[in-house]
């Protein structure tokens, strides 16, 4: 069997709290079930690292991590030391647009014993994933500043859609819906307002709906989107959106379920020319950092995804996840269970709990 080697890279904030859970659960199921996985520790995507070195890789990252199969990553940001869109760009951001990242898979769904905050709603009844477009739209970082400090100050920043990039999205989208039995996808732009790329994206996407006649479609202004999330959530199934309205939904998504602290997330190079990303959707969150009271289901479940994705369908690997997804369920049906979901557990707690279950 294949050794895979994963990049592990905790980052800043909770992710150094997380990652030791996912890592502990990874180390249990892959005895389990005969998974081989390497591992190598980076302290790249820091404070720490920024302090020393003036930025959050080292300008031979690219290089260092091409040949690994995965990176297993915490979360980014710690504002007190370096500014947030510093720390984003110098790190996460490179990953996926140099790895080709082009995915963002961000699975929405009610978990038993998860209390929700919508009324009348039972685990089954939301159940979706997002698909975000991960590599350009609005976070292209083209623009500048003019007149800097006066009155005539300008500000520009350009968003950028390309035909590879929208339509490699809706295809990877309406293949996902198609693999699902609702065979429903939903795609959120705001073509009212923003009336060059987002009717060029749904134009793309009827394009593309012509290629897969059994995935019934709608499309959504993504102000109503929002709305119809906490009014009916009910109806969506794969939700594709660009990388900022792809990245608001699969907050409020997870929201609408409970906690962002259980919202998985994986960044994916499909072709697997280069390492795909496996997060939590959550970020460093300072004001609970150093405290050990992050939920670790985020993590692990990203853990999980990562599992699946190295396996590409084989049984030890499919195996495995079916493992960690139940001992998750498990879990938050019946705890512990960290403070995001009203108990007093802490990380380390819902971790070892997790990886006993397995
Ligand atoms: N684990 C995810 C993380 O650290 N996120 C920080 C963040 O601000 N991400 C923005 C984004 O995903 O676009």
């Amino acid at each position: 069997m294949k050794t895979h080697k994963i990049a592990v890279m905790a980052g800043d904030g909770i992710g150094v709290e997380v990652m030791p859970e996912a890592l502990r659960v990874l180390e249990t199921v892959s005895k389990k079930h005969g998974i081989a996985l390497e591992y190598e520790t980076f302290d790249w995507s820091s404070a720490d690292y920024y302090q020393k070195h003036g930025q959050m890789l080292p300008d031979d990252w690219f290089e260092q991590l091409r040949g690994f199969d995965a990176i297993l990553f915490g979360a980014v940001g710690w504002p007190a030391v370096v500014p947030d869109h510093i720390s984003l760009w110098g790190s996460l951001l490179k990953f996926r647009r140099e790895f080709d990242q082009y995915i963002n898979m961000r699975p929405v769904r009610l978990m038993p014993g998860v209390p929700c905050p919508l009324a009348n709603k039972k685990p089954g009844d939301i159940d979706f994933v997002v698909v975000r477009e991960n590599t350009e739209g609005e976070y292209t970082n083209l623009g500048g500043r003019i007149f800097e400090g006066t009155e005539r100050e300008v500000v520009i920043q350009e968003s950028v859609f390309t035909r590879t990039g929208v339509d490699r999205v809706l295809k990877y989208a309406f293949e996902v819906a198609q693999s699902r039995p609702a065979k429903h996808l939903s795609s959120a732009t705001k073509s009212n307002g923003l009336a060059i790329s987002m009717p060029y994206w749904d134009e793309r996407l009827e394009q593309m709906a012509a290629q897969y006649p059994d995935v019934r479609w709608d499309k959504h202004h993504i102000d109503i989107m929002t709305a119809r999330f906490v009014l009916n959530p009910e109806q969506f199934d794969v939700v594709v959106a660009s990388n900022l309205f792809g990245d608001i939904l699969s907050d409020l998504g997870p929201a609408c379920t409970g906690t962002v602290g259980i919202a998985p997330s994986a960044n994916l190079n499909p072709e697997r020319r280069f390492p795909s990303l496996f997060e939590p959707v959550h970020g460093s969150a300072p004001d609970i950092a150093g405290k050990n009271i992050a939920n670790p289901v985020a993590m692990i479940w990203s853990a999980a995804m990562m599992v699946e994705f190295l396996g590409q369908g084989q049984a030890p690997y499919q195996a495995a996840y079916t493992d960690m997804m139940q001992a998750i369920e498990h879990c938050l049906a019946q705890g512990p269970r960290t403070a995001d979901l009203g108990g007093k557990a802490t990380t380390t707690e819902v971790g070892q709990a997790i990886a006993a279950m397995i």
